[in-house]
């Protein structure tokens, strides 16, 4: 059963969570983990992948497509729902390896039980189709109405997105058409119903369309209905939305259920031949790994090159649908090393938004690009300047994420030269990485300070990754990615001129290189990296961090006026406090691990973890891979757990003051693979050798995955006493 999640039993408690946990997606759209009968109340959702609106000035945020996938059955004039309490049996399941959502649930009439059962996918054959196999049966005979269609009515968090609805009926084809408030995008939504009993009407109002099928039901008969639903919008860039709609219908109703759902099980099959991690030895830590794999691998865009995986994935519309930095440090490497060519879509939706980041930077008055702590479309920053409600006063708080994240750009450096460290794939840099990378390198350089006392480069007013101290001087992780930045850029302007003198030199002339070139190597010279303290070894997270109050996590949270309340910003508990809000220190001694001695990583670790709130769900695993690095495999394994069952538990922050953070965390879902690869296995990538010091947890017999590198495939299994590597053609492994 390391395949199935479910529930046994119906909570109201769980409407939203279980949205969540629930969902499919198919990088096209997402659609919530609800139940048929739901509506916006429970917050059905089907969020449209990089079709984003907004309006009356409120926040930025994907479209929630109008939601074909509605039904509701009534028994002699009585609706039946799970919210009212006639249950008698009620258990939603979800097959993560193919994708498949079911539910069964048994309602209790006086003298009477209607049993309805229910499968359903989002095809990745054809992403613009989602797929319903809905049946039911009665003890009795009864006059059962079946209401289904297309519910135009959705749940938003800064909507309306939706304006112009209009439906329609052609060939027994129900759709609604509507177009977005900002950008005038159309959406059209249809649908097909295939049954064969009853009499059907039509019913239209403003923002719905349904069909009424009515039959006499006979006691213990089965009946069933196969319902398809297509979306197309503008952003498919067909010159017929509906035609486009009709065509993925009808094809689907040529070809059949069964057949459909064959060619989807297929290509997830061969999904999972590439990504599956298999542990033999704790069926807990298998499922809630694999569940965290399936999160990416339904987000994942394959159909498109412009799109890319947003925080809260396609749950809904939390973080505004943004892109943030969570992608390319936590999700793309499980895409470089399994799934190369969606790890390529990824990188190159940050190679479309270089004009958005170009802006960015030019609006605060650097040069080059500052990309978005949070990015739509276009790549422009969608944060506002006060992103967080105070919860005390009500009013909205300045925070500073928009402003002096700049370790952003950093990290779309290193999602761009990990791609292409393990892919070897050279073309990335001629197609616009190598000018993402230099634009990245002149904005640290623009962005810093010439410190003449101490004749170093230092960065001034930032907030690194623990966001609860924001506006602090030469953060370590910061100072540090930016001089990565500066050296890939300069190993990179090395790599064209040998391999590509034209590129090379367009480049340079384009971008007028010539003295940034001459700039950028005195900066990555003379950058001010804070260094581990000699007699305790541990790195100060920013200048006179230490000089903050050192309480306890127990003691701050003691402190505590309301659950929500921000620990962050100007009046935050944790601002003047040594606390931090998520893995900063250590997230630069796990990525530049080779730089640093055990000692320094352990003590590092073992200064920052009872300090870390983990208040943010791209700590845990962070603290996971670093733990199994030192050995520290209980803990390892600790954190690892926390993180892989974040989307399983629901146990996570909903809210932020009065922000609603809610939804899958992909992070967590890369990060538990990359604890998995890079903390239990212990792989490394070097220039020219692969390397492997596992370290696995008690319990775990043994290991099993494949990885792509450098265009290689390999098989990898590890248990206590062997690693054995097989790999197509030659490739140095050590162990
Ligand atoms: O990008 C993160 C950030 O580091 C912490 N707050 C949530 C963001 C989105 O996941």
């Amino acid at each position: 059963m390391s395949w199935i999640i479910s529930d046994r039993e119906y909570n109201k408690e769980k409407i939203e969570s279980n949205g969540n946990k629930y969902l499919l997606a198919n990088g096209y759209m997402g659609y919530r983990g609800t139940l048929e009968e739901y509506t916006k109340e429970q917050y059905t959702g089907c969020i449209l992948a990089g079709l984003y609106d907004q309006v009356d000035g409120k926040w930025r945020e994907p479209v929630n497509s109008p939601n074909g996938m509605y039904v509701k059955i009534y028994c002699d004039g009585e609706s039946l729902t799970v919210l009212d309490n006639n249950l008698q049996e009620h258990n939603q399941s979800l097959d993560i390896k193919y994708a498949l959502v079911q539910r069964n649930t048994i309602f209790a009439k006086k003298d009477n039980q209607v049993t309805i059962k229910s499968e359903r996918f989002l095809s990745v054959d054809d992403v613009h189709l989602l797929c319903l196999k809905y049946s039911f049966t009665t003890t009795k005979n009864c006059k059962i109405t079946i209401e289904t269609g297309i519910d135009g009515d959705v749940w938003d968090i800064n909507g309306p997105h939706l304006r112009e609805i209009n439906s329609g009926v052609t060939d027994d084809i129900l759709s609604l058409k509507a177009v977005t408030n900002e950008l005038q995008k159309q959406i059209v939504i249809a649908e097909i119903v295939e049954f064969d009993y009853g009499q059907q009407s039509i019913e239209q109002t403003t923002d719905k369309i349904f069909r009424k099928i009515e039959l006499d039901a006979a006691a213990g008969a089965a009946y069933e209905f196969i319902k398809y639903v297509a979306v197309y919008t503008d952003n498919d860039k067909k010159s017929d939305l509906t035609q486009a709609c009709l065509e993925t219908l009808t094809g689907s109703s040529e070809l059949g259920y069964a057949k459909c759902l064959a060619r989807h099980k297929m290509i997830w099959a061969a999904r999972w031949a590439k990504a599956d991690i298999v542990i033999e030895g704790d069926p807990e830590a298998q499922l809630a790994l694999r569940y965290s794999i399936y999160h990416l691998l339904a987000a994942a865009p394959t159909h498109t090159d412009s799109l890319s995986i947003p925080a809260r994935g396609l749950s809904s519309q939390v973080y505004k649908g943004a892109i943030f930095w969570d992608t390319e440090l936590y999700m793309l490497p499980f895409f470089i090393y399994t799934n190369p060519e969606i790890a390529r879509n990824i990188v190159n939706y940050r190679i479309n938004t270089l004009a958005g980041a170009r802006r960015k930077a030019k609006e605060y008055g650097y040069r080059g690009a500052y990309y978005a702590w949070e990015s739509q479309d276009t790549g422009d920053d969608a944060c506002t300047h006060f992103n967080i409600t105070d919860v005390f006063t009500g009013r909205p708080m300045r925070t500073y994420f928009r402003d002096k994240q700049i370790h952003i750009s950093a990290d779309v450096v290193y999602g761009i030269w990990n791609y292409y460290h393990v892919t070897g794939d050279f073309s990335i840099l001629f197609e616009g990485g190598a000018e993402v990378i230099l634009e990245c390198a002149r904005f640290y350089y623009s962005y810093s300070y010439f410190n003449r006392d101490t004749g170093n480069y230092e960065i001034l007013d930032v907030t690194g990754p623990d966001e609860y101290h924001e506006r602090v001087n030469n953060n370590a992780y910061t100072n540090l990615m930016a001089k990565y930045v500066v050296g890939v850029a300069i190993k990179v302007l090395g790599i064209l001129k040998i391999e590509n003198q034209q590129v090379y030199e367009t480049l340079f002339e384009e971008l007028d290189y010539g003295t940034d070139y001459v700039n950028i190597c005195d900066y990555y010279e003379n950058l001010y990296i804070p260094e581990p303290d000699s007699d305790t070894q541990i790195i100060e997270q920013f200048d006179s961090y230490f000089k903050l109050e050192d309480i306890s996590i127990d003691e701050l949270k003691g402190a505590m006026l309301e659950s929500n309340e921000y620990l962050g910003g100007a009046n935050g508990l944790a601002t003047r406090t040594q606390i931090l809000k998520q893995a900063d220190v250590v997230l630069m001694l796990n990525l530049f691990k080779n730089m640093y001695s055990t000692q320094v990583k352990r003590a590092n670790w073992e200064y920052y973890e009872p300090r870390t709130e983990h208040g943010s769900s791209l700590s845990s695993c962070v603290y996971a891979m670093q733990a199994a690095h030192l050995q520290k495999t209980d803990y390892a394994y600790k954190y690892f757990m926390k993180t892989a069952t974040i989307d399983l538990t629901g146990d996570y922050k909903q809210y932020v003051g009065d922000l609603f953070i809610g939804g899958t965390h992909l992070a967590s879902n890369g990060g538990a693979w990359l604890a998995a690869i890079f903390g239990f296995a212990g792989l490394e990538l070097f220039e020219d050798k692969l390397q492997f010091k596992p370290s696995l947890p008690a319990g775990w017999k043994s290991m099993k995955f494949n990885l792509q590198i450098k265009g290689k495939a390999l098989g990898v299994e590890i248990t206590d006493d062997q690693i054995r590597v097989t790999a197509q053609g030659s490739l140095k492994v050590e162990v």
